[in-house]
């Protein structure tokens, strides 16, 4: 698809000269991620017994997708990761008093399952990023997003993850509600050949490389009805994620954590918070305003006033280009002003150089 066409149509170019150092009030940072090498061979049964996985810290417990405004998970979950020429690897711990799973045929709905699922966007352009889930009888659903369903984007059950393996262990028994179960863990390897078609950044990465990545595990009310479990009908399900999203919503890839590939020695590598995250908050502001003005007016608007948002709280300088139909927002990066990050109507989000950038200046 021709990306850059359609400014070609654009009726009204300005920019915006904000007066003082941009202080936008902040979305809470994503979190890190530090993803060492594995220096031994994983072996994908569930269990994560493997001496491999020693060297990988566990994440932090997960919480309510909408953060910490909501009550915290009732039971724990948490995620491990670790990387080599061939796969990432991602472990999942889940307490569990009731192991129940129902689902057997790929690629169903399996939230309406209990379910742990992955999200995974490598170049974190909003674009083309794919999304894992699987229940506790191990039955998977890979599907890929051309972009965000917000923005008309087209989820592709058929795409199908290359040379992917998991494995689900039960500690405990599942659909049997007369016991009480402990837990389950999941081991998924993602085999690189299975990422390289979304995306041109390196792969496998390299040292230092990030990544956008979140997890959430979907966790139903159940009862028992004549000695089977059933979900209590009328209650919404529970969605407990690693990064907080802060909405119900894990179609927000701009909200999701930081996978960071360490290829030096596992101990005493920081995770680095992304230099570039507030100038790329920034741009999201204006794209969330802009959908807002659109829903409101059927027009996307000329202005930051017009937006109801602050100029002083933003980068400069400001470029936005409105069409009846689009609208494209740029700011400089943080690393080297010459270079811009630009976002468009449906939140594709990518950063040019200093000949792009001129090139559409003199359209
Ligand atoms: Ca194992
Ligand atoms: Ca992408
Ligand atoms: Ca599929």
């Amino acid at each position: 698809m021709n990306r850059i066409g359609w400014l070609g149509l654009t009726f009204c170019i300005f920019t915006v000269v904000a007066l003082s150092q941009p202080h936008i009030p902040a979305w809470p940072d994503p979190l890190g991620y530090v993803c060492n090498r594995a220096e031994q061979p994983i072996h994908i049964d569930g269990k994560l017994d493997d001496p491999a996985w020693a060297i990988a810290p566990w994440s932090t417990a997960f919480v309510d997708i909408e953060g910490d405004a909501k009550p915290k998970p009732r039971w724990r979950t948490r995620v491990k990761m670790l990387w080599d020429d061939v796969a990432l690897y991602i472990a999942a711990e889940m307490e569990e008093p009731h192991l129940w799973a129902t689902l057997t045929e790929h690629d169903s709905v399996i939230f309406h399952d209990n379910d742990f699922e992955v999200f995974l966007d490598p170049d974190g352009d909003n674009q083309n990023y794919c999304e894992l889930e699987l229940n506790g009888k191990n039955t998977t659903w890979d599907l890929l997003l051309t972009k965000p369903y917000r923005d008309g984007g087209r989820a592709i059950n058929a795409w199908e993850i290359i040379g992917l393996r998991t494995a689900v262990h039960l500690d405990g028994t599942l659909n049997d509600p007369r016991d009480k179960d402990r837990s389950w863990t999941v081991e998924i390897a993602w085999p690189w050949k299975g990422v390289k078609e979304l995306t041109s950044v390196p792969i496998p990465p390299r040292h230092q490389d990030q990544w956008r990545i979140n997890f959430s595990r979907v966790e139903w009310d159940l009862d028992v009805v004549s000695g089977k479990y059933q979900k209590v009908k009328g209650k919404p399900e529970y969605n407990w994620v690693w990064s907080p999203q802060g909405a119900i919503d894990m179609h927000r890839p701009e909200r999701w954590g930081y996978l960071q590939f360490n290829g030096a020695k596992p101990d005493g590598v920081a995770f680095r918070p992304d230099p570039e995250r507030h100038v790329r908050d920034a741009l999201h502001r204006i794209y969330y305003a802009q959908r807002e003005h659109k829903a409101k007016t059927g027009t996307f608007a000329g202005s930051l006033e017009a937006l109801k948002l602050s100029a002083a709280q933003f980068p400069k300088p400001l470029n936005m280009e409105v069409t009846r139909m689009s609208f494209t927002a740029e700011l400089p990066t943080h690393a080297d002003p010459a270079w811009r990050w630009v976002i468009s109507h449906d939140s594709w989000i990518r950063k040019i150089g200093p000949q792009d950038s001129g090139k559409k200046r003199n359209n």
